[in-house]
């Protein structure tokens, strides 16, 4: 079994699609390790978000994630971290397959209604930042 990474953002918070999100997730056959409601500091979202410090939309991207409460959790399940990719789809819900969490509640590329980890090892330092090392399994 490996872990992952999902955060519900702030657009998919606003719009109440907490419940319906988590059971995508688990229709999948994912595992919630853990789970908690939190609005991210500038601090927070910066320190986050530090991979994108020098594109485009880096400032807006930490606006959005500060904007409202956001839902991060860990996810458990064999081959979790490309799963749950395939599971959200593309970063553009205009790109996005049909079925996925991005094509059915994402607003726009940047509101796009969840993050997922993109590889184990960013997985690993993800679930750290929000739940600690002993949480990354
Ligand atoms: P993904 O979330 O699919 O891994 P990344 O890592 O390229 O995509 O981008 C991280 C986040 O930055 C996205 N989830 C999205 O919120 C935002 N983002 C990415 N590309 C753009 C863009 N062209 N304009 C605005 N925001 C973007």
């Amino acid at each position: 079994m490996a872990r992952t990474l999902l955060i519900i953002k702030p657009d998919a918070v606003a719009k109440n699609v907490i419940g319906a999100i988590i059971q995508r997730l688990e229709e999948k056959g994912f595992g919630i390790i853990e789970l908690q409601k939190m609005h991210l500091t500038r601090a927070q979202a910066a320190e986050f978000y530090a991979v994108h410090n020098e594109r485009p939309f880096y400032h807006e991207l930490v606006d959005f994630m500060t904007s409202g409460p956001c839902v991060p959790m860990v996810l458990e399940k064999d081959d979790a971290v490309p799963f749950l990719r395939e599971t959200i789809g593309s970063t553009n819900p205009e790109e996005a397959a049909e079925g996925t969490i991005r094509k059915d509640f994402a607003t726009n590329i940047q509101n796009n209604a969840v993050h997922a980890s993109d590889s184990p090892e960013n997985a690993a330092q993800e679930i750290a930042f929000f739940f600690g090392e002993s949480a990354a399994g």
